[in-house]
């Protein structure tokens, strides 16, 4: 069976951009948790959950957070499971600074970092480590590229008769 994802947010007003990994994962018929925990601010929620990810049947875990960002790494600490980080475009410095303390985890404990706000590419790097061992969801995953590499075509080919 498929594992679930679980995609924490450090805030609620996260939710509008993660909503793009939720829906994302809805697409593709993955069950996903969502929380709004926070490394600071519920830091014995966010090791209690992180600790008991693997036992509790999750694949792969989302993390959201702005400003000085390190709700993935914390996460990152306390399981085996693979962490994929979203630097969220939160504050004065445009998400920089998430940006650079997600991606920027010490040797040891890796956090697979996407784009600023970069929701649907997260959730999409969790269907792909899930579909490792998931063949019916590594065709889906390709079908959708073929999709999107034909829509591209299509949109070359009117473009080549609208300026011919
Ligand atoms: C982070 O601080 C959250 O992930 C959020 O992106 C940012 C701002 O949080 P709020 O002040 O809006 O709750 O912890």
């Amino acid at each position: 069976m498929t594992k679930k994802v679980a995609i924490l947010m450090g805030s609620d007003s996260d939710l509008p951009v993660v909503k793009g990994a939720i829906n994302t994962l809805k697409e593709f018929g993955v069950a996903s948790q969502v929380h709004i925990m926070s490394a600071h601010r519920t830091p014995n929620q966010a090791c209690e959950f992180a600790t008991n990810a693997k036992s509790n049947g999750f694949g792969v875990i989302i993390c959201a957070a702005g400003k000085a960002a390190h709700l993935a790494g914390v996460i990152a600490a306390h399981t085996i499971l693979p962490v994929i980080g979203i630097p969220m475009k939160s504050s004065t410095l445009d998400g920089l600074d998430a940006l650079l303390s997600t991606v920027q985890m010490p040797k040891g404990i890796p956090v697979a970092t996407v784009a600023i706000d970069g929701a649907e590419n997260a959730a999409l790097l969790a269907l792909s480590i899930l579909a490792v061992s998931d063949e019916d969801l590594a065709t889906k995953i390709q079908n959708m590229r073929t999709n999107m590499t034909n829509e591209v075509i299509k949109k070359d080919e009117k473009l080549q008769l609208e300026l011919s």
